[in-house]
């Protein structure tokens, strides 16, 4: 299959499936894949890691976990990363995205340091620069240290966005040579909905003010973040990763349009806004005052916030949001979900990944980039997540090579979007594929493949399957 980018500077033109390889980091466009710490490092007894809300819930419920597989193994990056490091070239990459384990630098979130763990992203960082190849190092990917949340009630205590600030402060100090550009949070938004409105993560509130709490002091400890990045270093560059997006309403009837502009408001802009505009938006600050949840701040936070705002934005994007009004009036003794102003609106007629069930709306990617254009000033941008999901992907295997041509379709029509996107303006400075190597998923353990390089279970083996020999060639 042919497709990819290349050509000059400023224009990014359609051109030969070189993959992420042959094309252009002539034009300085990044070409690579992401992942994070504890999706693929793995533990060892004596590795020093601490505990974090994963490690625990998994050790106490394992039984919540898909077939029982948690994170104490993963793909076991933390023993084959060298082997693994020298993928990224044969896979054609010019960038790549992990993430560093809080709890494996200081394994009680704060105070003490694991020297071993320090030592070792030390060592990765070192070999991929080795390689000329563009590191994004993201400081946190849902994995709080346990020791924060036994003692001091997570991120619903504001004291975490301090413990955070001095990890950060530390990995800027550290590794600010190696890394070319830091991430602060990955999709903050996801542990605040799964974690305190829906028993889908731990710590399994269901408490909308202490939902809010929790994403206020994740987006104060972000700005804290970009604020000590900056102190360390003024050149250093720092973003965050957002799912951004946009929420399609059912039909254009006021209280579809309604539902969907309140659903941007709590999955998108409750971070979007305050990370790139310094502010939050005055609608959801209503919302939030109405029915008495804003959390405890003060003006000196808010100064903070509006100061220290991201220098580019990474983007995460699989799937749309498609929402309708709410059929039914909430019952006034249940908790405050999201449900009380728009549900999930399933199309007839869309575009599906049979292989796991999310819908396919390439345009969406599009829409993304003409929102970030016209309405966050065109901060530049980079594409941190796309991917494509398979279950049992094994039946695809022919001559031993899993032969993922459904893959590169997906990526095929994601690029033509974004190569659209940029045509038309848009600041997108890099595509990053969800991911690498097959990892883990938080809930859905090795069920799902996204990986240009096949992982097996039971030998930890490596094999490239389909596109990722081709950008070998
Ligand atoms: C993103 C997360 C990733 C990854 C991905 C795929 O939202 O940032 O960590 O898990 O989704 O989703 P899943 O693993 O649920 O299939």
């Amino acid at each position: 299959m042919c497709l990819g980018f290349g050509g000059g500077c400023a224009t990014i033109e359609l051109v030969e499936w070189g993959g992420l390889g042959h094309v252009s980091s002539s034009n300085g466009f990044l070409w690579g894949s992401s992942t994070s710490g504890p999706q693929t490092e793995g533990r060892l007894a004596q590795d020093g890691k601490g505990d974090n809300l994963w490690d625990y819930w998994y050790r106490i419920e394992p039984n919540r976990f898909y077939q029982g597989q948690g994170p104490d193994k993963t793909s076991t990056f933390y023993e084959h990363w060298e082997e693994d490091l020298d993928l990224l070239l044969e896979t054609g990459h010019t960038a790549f995205r992990t993430s560093i384990q809080w709890s494996r630098i200081f394994p009680e979130g704060r105070g003490e340091i694991n020297q071993a763990g320090v030592d070792f992203y030390r060592r990765v960082f070192e070999k991929i620069k080795e390689k000329g190849i563009h590191l994004l190092v993201n400081l946190y990917h849902f994995d709080l240290p346990m020791a924060l949340q036994e003692q001091g009630d997570g991120w619903e205590n504001k004291e975490t966005a301090y413990a955070y600030q001095e990890y950060a402060r530390f990995c800027f100090k550290t590794y600010g040579d190696l890394v070319d550009q830091w991430i602060t949070f990955n999709e903050p938004i996801v542990p605040v909905e799964f974690g305190y409105f829906y028993d889908a993560h731990f710590p399994h509130k269901v408490d909308a003010a202490a939902a809010v709490k929790v994403a206020y002091h994740t987006q104060l400890a972000s700005s804290l973040a970009v604020k000590a990045c900056h102190e360390v270093d003024p050149n250093y560059r720092i973003g965050i990763v957002l799912n951004l997006t946009p929420a399609y309403p059912r039909s254009q009837h006021p209280a579809d349009v309604k539902a969907a502009r309140i659903a941007e408001l709590f999955q998108a802009k409750s971070f979007l806004d305050p990370s790139v505009l310094g502010h939050y938006p005055e609608e959801l600050v209503e919302i939030l005052r109405e029915r008495d949840l804003l959390p405890d701040y003060d003006p000196f936070e808010l100064r903070l916030i509006e100061e220290n705002t991201v220098d580019y934005l990474g983007v995460n994007y699989y799937q749309p949001l498609r929402v309708a009004a709410p059929r039914y009036a909430p019952n006034p003794a249940s908790p405050l979900l999201f449900e009380q102003f728009y549900e999930p609106y399933v199309m007839p007629g869309r575009k599906i990944n049979p292989h796991r069930g999310w819908e396919i709306y390439e345009q969406g990617l599009y829409d993304i980039a003409q929102n970030i254009k016209e309405n966050y000033g065109n901060i530049e941008w980079i594409l941190t997540e796309n991917g494509m999901g398979v279950e049992g992907e094994e039946k695809f295997r022919k001559d031993g090579v899993i032969q993922d041509d459904y893959r590169i379709d997906f990526v095929k029509d994601h690029l033509r979007e974004l190569h659209r996107a940029i045509q038309d303006g848009a600041n997108c400075k890099g595509y990053l594929i969800w991911t690498f190597i097959d990892c883990w998923s938080w809930l859905n353990g090795y069920k799902n493949r996204y990986g240009l390089v096949e992982l097996d279970l039971e030998s930890q083996k490596r094999t490239l399957k389909n596109p990722a020999i081709g950008l070998k060639n």
